[in-house]
């Protein structure tokens, strides 16, 4: 366990002995050949979850995303996602700088859905002084929603609406076995209306490095070249594949974990005076709250004093933080985590009950 509590993300996750083992012993070859047989285990392992044909090893939750888009659209068409997405807000803008899509936004509603209104409201028309709808984002879990769940009638319906409109869809699932666990469904009949999925193996699943996007084998191939193109050809890169296989493999149930701990932590902070949980029963892994009025400190200031006494949290606002669970926070951290904020509120002068 890490002498720290760390809940800035679960991205701050590290490997587990078994997939350090599993990385020394991985076999390997030349990926940009194609031929890395952990690689290429990998990515059939990942289909075979997400129910889609094909699968493609990508660095990174942001290239899986990025090489989506770029496969789906062209120069001048427009992806119609919501304003709190990832692939909007915390992805520097890839799709506008290398692949010239547009943007058009939509509200996220509280639960992290945009309304299928929404969408077809911002379906563009055949006037050339428009740019070309082509695709729609949803993302799953939603992160600035609060790490929400997206049903999986609502992805049908959103996706039935994508066919009806002429559009692709696109799932934005870094977290989305967080989702499936949440539900009670396999990740792939969670995501059957999408036309393509990435989802990361560095979150929850604890592997060290990388995400997999899959969807139709025709639509992999296009992203193939992409990957390229965005300088995501890797070599021996079953090194890194052989900890995803033990993610896939081992990790995604024990994700109930994680989400049990979230609800603890929230309840428990609800009580904590000065702060206030903006959602009490959390649906996965993440906790929001804010700082209320009265506390003469800002976030940062908190997360400094926090950090001294041994518990990291993610300052996601000037007033407000992000507490993300993971493998590595057990129940000792989490009762550390809410006695580390007690003591900093105290501190600055509140007297706490009990
Ligand atoms: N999210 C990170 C930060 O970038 C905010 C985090 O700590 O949560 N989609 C979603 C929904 C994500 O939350 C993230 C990472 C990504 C995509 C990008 O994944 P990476 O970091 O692998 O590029």
């Amino acid at each position: 366990m890490m002498e720290c509590i760390d809940l800035r993300s679960d991205t701050v996750t590290l490997p587990t002995p078994e997939m350090r083992a599993a990385m020394a012993s991985a076999e390997v070859g030349d990926d940009v050949y194609g031929e890395d047989p952990t690689v290429n285990r990998l990515e059939a392992l990942a289909a075979e979850k997400m129910g889609k044909e094909a699968g493609l090893f990508v660095p990174s939750g942001t290239m899986g995303n990025l090489a989506a888009v770029l496969a789906h659209c062209a120069r001048g068409d427009e992806i119609i996602q919501g304003s709190k997405g990832h692939t909007f807000l915390f992805e520097a803008g890839g799709s506008a700088a290398l692949g010239g899509v547009h943007s058009f936004l939509v509200p996220n509603q509280p639960d992290g859905s945009i309304r299928l209104e929404d969408i077809r409201e911002a379906v563009r028309s055949e006037d050339e002084h428009e740019p070309v709808s082509r695709l729609v984002i949803l993302e799953n879990t939603h992160n600035r929603c609060g790490g929400t769940v997206l049903s999986k009638a609502y992805i049908d319906s959103v996706g039935d609406l994508a066919k009806e409109l002429g559009l692709k869809l696109h799932i934005d699932g870094a977290r989305i076995f967080n989702a499936a666990v949440a539900l009670g469904i396999p990740a792939g009949e969670l995501v059957r209306a999408a036309d393509s999925v990435t989802f990361c193996l560095s979150k929850g699943l604890c592997a060290p490095v990388g995400s997999v996007l899959c969807g139709s084998k025709e639509f992999i191939a296009r992203a193939h070249r992409m990957r390229k193109l965005l300088g995501g050809g890797m070599r021996q890169a079953g090194v890194l594949a052989a900890a995803g296989i033990v993610a896939l493999e081992t990790m995604i149930d024990r994700l109930a974990e994680d989400h049990a701990r979230a609800r603890r932590l929230a309840e428990e902070l609800a009580l904590v005076p000065g702060l206030e949980v903006d959602t009490l029963r959390p649906q996965s892994n993440m906790v929001y709250l804010h700082l209320a009025d009265w506390v003469p400190l800002d976030a940062p200031q908190v997360y400094e004093r926090m950090a001294r006494l041994g518990v990291k949290v993610d300052a996601a606002s000037r007033r407000g933080f992000r507490l993300v669970t993971h493998y590595y926070v057990d129940d000792e951290g989490i009762e550390r985590t809410v006695g580390a904020f007690k003591q900093v509120l105290a501190e600055v002068g509140q007297v706490l009950p009990g």
